[in-house]
C-alpha cells in the first residue's frame, strides 16, 4: 500500500491521537503495575537514575505503535540504551514521528512520589499532530490533537488569566546543564525573586500540564529534552497557551518556555536577562 494510501486511511491527527493514548496507557499502566520494582536501577549517576521500568515502558509504547504504523519512526528518551533498530528506518522528511518519554519524572517514580508520567507525541514536518500525557498515579489523562481541544479525562483546558509574573505560580527546574551554571540555581533565583511563587515538582511534562489546566501560569526548563515537551506543548497550546524553544542544544537537548500567554514576554525577558547576568558573574 502506498504511502498516500496509508495517509488517507490512518495517519489523520485523530487516528494519531488514539494510537498515541494506547501506547501512553500501554507504557503508564505497565509502571504503575510494577512500581513495587522502581528500584531496580540499571544506571545511577549524582542527580539522576535509569530503571528497568524506563526501558520496559519505551518498548510497551513502541509496539503498540509498531503493530498499528510499522513505517514510522520513533524517538525515545532511552533509544541509546534499546536498539529500537532506528537506524534501519528509511527516514523521509515528510514521515510521521514518534516522540516518547515512557516515564517522565523517573526520580519522583523511584522514590515513590505520584508526580510522574508517560508521554507520547506524533510529528509530522517538526509539527506536532496528536500528544497525550498520562499520569496514572494522579489519574489523570491529557490529550490533545491539531486543531483540536485539550482535555484532561475528556474536560476541556483553559489556561489561567493571571497577567503579571509578580501574580504568578512558576513551575521549572534545577538549571542543570545550562550556561555552564558558575553556582546552583542561577535562574531559578532569577524567577523565584520576581513572581509568587517558584516550584520544582520534578516532570516536565505533568508540569506543562498544569499550566494547560490553569493549576500554575508558567513553566521554564534549561537542559530539558524533546521527549519531555512535545506532546506537552501541544497540549498547551490547544488549552490557549503559548510554548517558545528559547535555545536548542546538541542531541535534542533544549531550553523551553511555556506561559498562559499573558506573561510570556515578561517571564522570558527576565530568564533572557538572567542569563546576561549569569554570564557577567565573576567566577566563584
Ligand atoms: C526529568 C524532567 C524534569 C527535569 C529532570 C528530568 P526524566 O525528565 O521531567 O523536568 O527537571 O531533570 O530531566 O529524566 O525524568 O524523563
Amino acid at each position: 500500500m502506498t504511502r498516500e494510501k496509508h495517509r488517507c486511511k490512518t495517519e489523520t491527527p485523530e487516528d494519531l491521537l488514539a494510537c498515541a493514548v494506547r501506547a501512553a496507557r500501554a507504557a503508564g499502566d505497565h509502571a504503575h503495575r510494577e512500581k513495587k520494582r522502581r528500584h531496580e536501577l540499571v544506571s545511577a549517576s549524582a542527580h539522576d537514575v535509569k530503571l528497568r521500568l524506563d526501558l520496559e515502558c519505551q518498548l510497551r509504547a513502541a509496539e503498540i505503535i509498531r503493530t498499528t504504523y510499522s513505517h514510522h519512526r520513533i524517538l525515545g528518551e532511552e533509544d541509546t540504551i534499546l536498539s529500537t533498530g532506528q537506524r534501519d528506518r528509511v527516514s523521509s522528511p515528510h514521515q510521521v514521528e514518534w516522540i516518547v518519554d515512557p516515564i517522565d519524572g523517573t526520580v519522583n517514580f523511584h522514590h515513590g512520589l505520584r508526580h510522574w508520567c508517560c508521554s507520547v507525541a506524533a510529528r509530522q514536518n517538526g509539527e506536532t499532530l496528536a500528544a497525550v500525557v498520562y499520569a496514572p498515579d494522579l489519574e489523570e489523562i491529557y490529550t490533545a490533537c491539531l486543531n483540536g481541544p485539550a482535555l484532561c479525562n475528556g474536560k476541556t483546558l483553559a489556561v489561567s488569566r493571571t497577567g503579571k509574573l509578580a501574580r504568578a505560580l512558576v513551575l521549572t527546574g534545577l538549571d542543570r546543564g545550562c550556561c555552564e551554571a558558575k553556582r546552583p540555581f542561577p535562574i531559578f533565583e532569577h524567577i523565584a525573586t520576581h513572581c509568587r511563587r517558584a516550584r520544582v515538582l520534578g516532570a516536565a511534562a505533568l508540569d506543562i500540564c498544569q499550566v494547560a489546566a490553569g493549576r500554575a501560569d508558567g513553566y521554564f526548563e534549561a537542559g530539558i529534552f524533546l521527549w519531555d515537551v512535545a506532546a506537552a506543548g501541544l497540549i498547551l497550546n490547544r488549552a490557549g497557551g503559548c510554548t517558545e524553544v528559547l535555545l536548542k542544544g546538541r542531541g535534542h537537548r533544549l531550553w523551553f518556555l511555556g506561559t498562559n500567554g499573558h506573561i510570556h514576554v515578561e517571564l522570558r525577558t527576565l530568564i533572557t536577562r538572567a542569563v546576561h547576568t549569569v554570564h557577567q558573574a565573576p567566577t566563584t
